[in-house]
């Protein structure tokens, strides 16, 4: 049996926790040979950290053959020590009355700490993925301080967006969910995001001839996508969580996955495809090793998709310069 692969999640005692530490231990990450051991960070308050030692007694319970030990603290030193993925979900949830302004100096501020902890302590073959909100101007933040460990090595999770989208063009054209390709998110995870239905295939033909109701395409389609967390919210009374945790499980699967497959996730933007140098914008990728991405380069949008890229980028760029004191 291969050595254990370490795995550090924050927000441990969170509810995409929840759905989210069974599954790594069951193997669903990494596959059915490959076992793991799971360094969970909560915040130093009683209530949690009680919280994630139930989390931990569960964990027992379940007897997962692939789980070979738990670490719960409210270290991130501790937590991130030779860790060789770090899940960072961890975040506050915004308040009432707060501004999204305040959001975004808050939570990042969390990812001063933990960027920097993980820069120091983490395996150096870590790859770190931001889910905590605002994400990807969060990536950026922890990102930012990492002297050693590559930029590349940080990204953040649009994946459930791209699984929404998927499910709403399935349903639409009336097709099983493996016939949707090439299905990919831009920009920001938020809802100016653009879910760009013209490059995508519906068993391998284009999807704008398989779907012909541009107004479902442009208005429907990204509204839905967009606001589908709101929706949920208000449906079941608290955020997405089951298909948060599901969408981290892919986004990590298919960064481990060497493959010709498009996925989309959140990564440094080196000024393609309209998004400013610098930020954390979500782009096409293709898996080329285990944890390492490129580009999926040359694809050209129209008059629609430029002005929808313009404004998610105009977002994370109106993000950025809200959080420039925590980028040094
Ligand atoms: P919960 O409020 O259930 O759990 C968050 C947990 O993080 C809490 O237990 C809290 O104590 C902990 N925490 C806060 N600060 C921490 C820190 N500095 N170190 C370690 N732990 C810390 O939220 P949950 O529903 O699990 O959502 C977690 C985050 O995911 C939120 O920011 C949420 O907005 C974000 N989401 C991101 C999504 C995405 O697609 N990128 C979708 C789902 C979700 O909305």
């Amino acid at each position: 049996m291969p050595a254990p692969i370490r795995v550090a999640v924050t927000g441990a005692a969170g509810q995409i926790a929840y759905s989210l530490l069974p599954r790594i231990a069951r193997g669903d990450l990494f596959g059915a040979d490959q076992p793991v051991i799971l360094q969970l960070l909560e915040v130093p308050v009683e209530k949690p950290q009680q919280a994630l030692r139930g989390v931990a007694l569960e964990l027992d319970d379940c007897a997962f053959p692939l789980l070979h030990g738990i670490v719960c603290t409210d270290s991130a030193e501790v937590a991130f020590a030779d860790a060789d993925w770090c899940l960072l979900v961890g975040a506050k949830p915004r308040g009432p009355g707060m501004e999204r302004a305040d959001l975004l100096k808050d939570n990042g501020k969390i990812f001063i700490g933990q960027g920097q902890a993980i820069d120091r302590v983490a395996s150096a073959a870590c790859r770190v993925v931001v889910v905590g909100n605002p994400c990807n101007t969060n990536c950026m933040i922890a990102a930012a301080q990492a002297k050693r460990l590559p930029r590349e090595r940080f990204t953040a999770m649009t994946r459930l967006d791209q699984n929404r989208a998927a499910t709403q063009i399935a349903k639409k054209a009336g097709v099983p969910l493996t016939a949707v390709s090439d299905l990919v998110i831009y920009g920001n995870h938020s809802p100016t995001m653009f879910s760009d239905f013209a490059h995508a295939r519906i068993n391998g033909r284009p999807l704008p001839d398989v779907i012909t109701d541009s107004a479902w395409l442009q208005t429907t389609l990204q509204t839905t996508v967009g606001k589908r967390g709101a929706e949920i919210i208000a449906a079941r009374g608290a955020s997405s969580a089951a298909s948060a945790a599901n969408a981290l499980i892919d986004h990590v699967r298919a960064l481990s996955t060497p493959s010709s497959a498009v996925h989309s996730i959140a990564v440094h933007s080196p000024g393609h495809y309209g998004f400013a140098e610098g930020i954390w914008a979500s782009v096409p990728v293709v898996t080329t090793a285990p944890g390492t991405y490129a580009v999926v380069p040359g694809i050209t949008h129209d008059e629609f998709g430029r002005g929808r890229i313009k404004i998610t980028n105009d977002e994370l760029v109106g993000e950025r310069d809200l959080v420039q004191d925590l980028l040094r």
